[in-house]
């Protein structure tokens, strides 16, 4: 069969997501390519030596223009911080490398715009790139578009969208790279609100034309993260504080209201403040038959309202998408066996590499993640003036 040679930059939480869904999905999905785990790249050669053995990548290289150069990779896997991803894909796509990059695209729209054309370029020679929304590839998100898509709901009226984590609450958590403007461009709003935005969309087949919203940093001042070579591991709080202090200058929590394109009113919010809440992604849609709802905490499940139902009986069905004919739940276990936030990384490899080896556009493109980029800039910039900004085009 023939291989696919995969050299990903990065090596810490994403980093681990993205080598077990490179490792996994040739085993549990038919492929036309067989990925092969041929390079890691990173700084600090002993922490990328240990992630290599345990991540599982043959070699190792401390300067990502030299992985891009190599013959063994053609295509690129960007997990690193947004600060590097605009360098990183745009060269690796002028190298007519495939690019898989994570969310959010990049830290500015104008990074966003550059990346996007550079895809659309190298698209065009056959070169294909893909940005990692993976919550779209958990089934019962899949299952909700399906719906939507059928007409199950009707005319769309509200959407609903919290993304809640909690990791920050305290106020002597470590200033990680998460919370540094230069490194990821925002706070919660980037990096989890991305996340809502293109779920939202994706669902509705809709999009976001216009918001109002406020940003807030509950927390302006945190213990400096002492430099962790060995990257963050599968923590997102970053390694062990220092007792030099730092300015928080991004959002600690994102709230804002929408108007979608095709009419309907949205409500979001993102925060890293929800005490007790660790990772829950919230959607609900409501519309004129009907309505679907969904929580990452359960993330199996999917609730839909029939409206169209007799009243004796109506009420919201809770669907388990673990049947063989729910999207990619087939290839794994029996029904009600259940899957984890793993698994939407491994349905991202399979859904690129069949892109790739098929001759078609993955989705999310670069040109969905620059929409999405653009959303969060209309946000930061009502929240700044505290008016509507309409989503530029
Ligand atoms: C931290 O908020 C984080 O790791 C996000 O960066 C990821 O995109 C999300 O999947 C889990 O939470």
């Amino acid at each position: 069969m023939n291989t696919l040679g995969v050299g990903m930059v990065g090596y810490a939480f994403m980093g681990a997501a993205h080598s077990h869904a490179w490792r996994t999905a040739p085993r549990f999905f038919d492929l036309p390519l067989l990925p092969a785990m041929n390079v890691i790249g990173g700084r600090h050669p002993d922490a990328l030596a240990t992630a290599a053995d345990r991540l599982g990548w043959a070699h190792t290289e401390t300067d990502w223009r030299a992985l891009i150069a190599r013959d063994d990779v053609d295509l690129v896997d960007i997990c690193t911080p947004g600060d590097t991803h605009a360098d990183i894909a745009i060269a690796a796509l002028e190298a007519g490398k495939h690019v898989l990059c994570e969310k959010p695209l990049a830290n500015t729209v104008a990074e966003a715009e550059a990346m996007a054309e550079a895809a659309a370029t190298a698209a065009a020679g056959g070169v294909r790139s893909m940005v990692g929304f993976t919550y779209r590839r958990v089934p019962a998100i899949a299952l909700a578009r399906q719906l939507v898509a059928e007409g199950r709901v009707g005319r769309i009226h509200h959407v609903r969208a919290q993304y809640l984590q909690d990791w920050i609450v305290d106020p002597e958590a470590p200033l990680s790279w998460r919370l540094q403007k230069a490194k990821a461009g925002s706070g919660a709003l980037g990096d989890i609100g991305a996340h809502i935005v293109d779920l939202t969309q994706f669902i509705t087949g809709d999009r976001i034309a216009s918001v109002s919203g406020l940003l807030e940093t509950f927390v302006t001042e945190r213990p400096v993260a002492a430099a962790s070579a060995a990257g963050e591991g599968s923590t997102i709080g970053g390694g062990a504080a220092g007792a030099e202090r730092g300015p928080v200058d991004v959002d600690d929590a994102a709230v804002f209201i929408a108007r979608f394109a095709g009419g309907a009113v949205g409500s979001f919010e993102a925060t890293r403040f929800a005490n007790g809440r660790k990772n829950a992604i919230r959607i609900e849609i409501n519309g004129s038959l009907g309505s679907i709802a969904f929580d990452f905490e359960d993330m199996n499940l999917l609730h839909l309202y029939d409206g169209t139902e007799a009243s004796e009986t109506a009420g919201f069905r809770r669907i388990i998408v673990t049947e063989p004919t729910h999207p990619y739940a087939g290839a794994w276990w029996p029904p009600g066996h259940l899957l984890g936030y793993e698994h939407g990384f491994t349905h991202q490899v399979v859904d690129l590499v069949r892109d790739i080896a098929e001759g078609r556009d993955p989705a999310p493109s670069f040109a969905d993640g620059l929409n999405i980029q653009r959303v969060l800039a209309a946000v930061e910039a009502s929240a700044a003036d505290g008016t509507w900004k309409e989503v530029a085009t």
